[in-house]
């Protein structure tokens, strides 16, 4: 495996799979179980042997009401693993919103930024654009430990779409290149489950930004919840696997880019079979210029989306593109406008993140 992201980026029909390794000893879905680097180093590589495209390596647990780790504590998780992943010739991805973690990281190997913050911090964002690493652009509405009370909209997926949009015109405005960003709804992040449902069976709406799309849905509450069945207790984060492989199979359907899961190597078999289902069997067809896709909620029509993988980027201009609402961003050589503030990012009155 190359240690680059680029080629997961051409244009394909095969859904790519993200592995997930928390080193942390309380995320809601692995917490504790990574915290030795060995131990998450060999996890990391059984995902690959599994059919993981790329490992995300986070220090620090997102899950609803956690508090922020110190940075030196988050980079002391991360970077053994992130750097023995990557000398192995895995493609790893760093899951953290802060500048010096990434930054350790992507020294240490990381090809990818997967920053759950929404892009907040401008020093992050000028990090990415100086080091030309693929970013993650995750919908969030500010930190964790306060997030549910953001979880308020009108319309959740017109409102996140927008709120999306607006952040990838300050990333792209910050200087990173447009053709490194990867898009993502943040399941769970300021979002009830119904919320979670409405984007899902919507991500349409987000695959109209004309980016990949990364999607994490892998044991998450809401799931937990469908699953509760008669029972007044939701299923346990470690019986929502069998739940995750259904998500993966229709947003693999749905033609997302990527999944972030932590059982990988049923993910792996269930983009397969969609791509199979889809070709009649033949595995690989490849098509040029868009996906045909089963567009969710509308009964099993079929449609065409942008194509989710990245043009490559010729020339050493800038790049200019068209917002969905209208706005004009510009990205590249030449374009370095440092924001200041962030709008869209809820809570950075308070305390930025990158200072938390
Ligand atoms: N979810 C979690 C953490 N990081 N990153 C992205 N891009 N998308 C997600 O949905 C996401 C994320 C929380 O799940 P975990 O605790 O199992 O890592």
């Amino acid at each position: 495996m190359s240690a680059t992201v680029d080629d997961l980026l051409e244009p394909g029909d095969l859904t790519k799979v993200m592995g997930v390794v928390n080193v942390t000893p309380d995320s809601f879905s692995d917490g504790g179980t990574f915290l030795d680097p060995v131990d998450a180093v060999r996890a990391g590589l059984r995902m690959v042997d599994e059919g993981a495209d790329l490992i995300d390596v986070g220090g620090e647990s997102t899950r609803p009401g956690a508090s922020r780790v110190v940075a030196s504590e988050e980079m002391r998780r991360v970077l053994p693993v992130v750097a023995e992943l990557a000398a192995a010739g895995v493609r790893v991805s760093v899951d953290t919103s802060r500048v010096s973690v990434a930054a350790a990281a992507v020294d240490a190997g990381a090809v990818l930024v997967n920053d759950v913050s929404g892009g907040c911090d401008p020093d992050l964002l000028a990090l990415v654009a100086d080091r030309g690493v693929h970013y993650v652009l995750m919908h969030a509405r500010g930190p964790s430990v306060d997030m549910s009370r953001r979880a308020v909209y009108g319309d959740v997926v017109s409102e996140v779409t927008a709120e999306l949009e607006a952040r990838l015109e300050t990333v792209v405005a910050a200087g990173v290149s447009a053709d490194r960003v990867i898009l993502d709804p943040g399941i769970g992040f300021a979002k009830t489950a119904a919320h979670n449902w409405a984007l899902l069976n919507n991500i349409d709406a987000l695959a109209a930004l004309g980016r990949p799309l990364l999607v994490g849905t892998s044991r998450k509450s809401f799931l937990g919840s469908v699953l509760a069945a008669g029972s007044a207790r939701p299923r346990p984060s470690d019986e929502r696997d069998d739940a995750t492989q259904a998500t993966t199979a229709l947003l693999a359907a749905a033609g997302v880019w990527a999944v972030r899961v932590h059982a990988v190597r049923p993910a792996a078999d269930a983009v397969r079979v969609v791509r199979a289902w889809r070709h009649g069997g033949a595995a690989d067809v490849v098509p040029t210029t868009s996906l045909p896709v089963v567009v969710p909620g509308t009964g099993g029509a079929t449609g065409h989306w942008p194509r989710l993988g990245a043009a490559p980027r010729t020339g050493a201009g800038p790049v200019r593109g068209k917002g969905r609402n209208g706005g004009s961003f510009e990205s590249g050589p030449g374009r370095r406008d440092r924001p200041t503030a962030a709008p869209g990012c809820a809570g950075e009155q308070e305390v930025p993140w990158s200072a938390r």
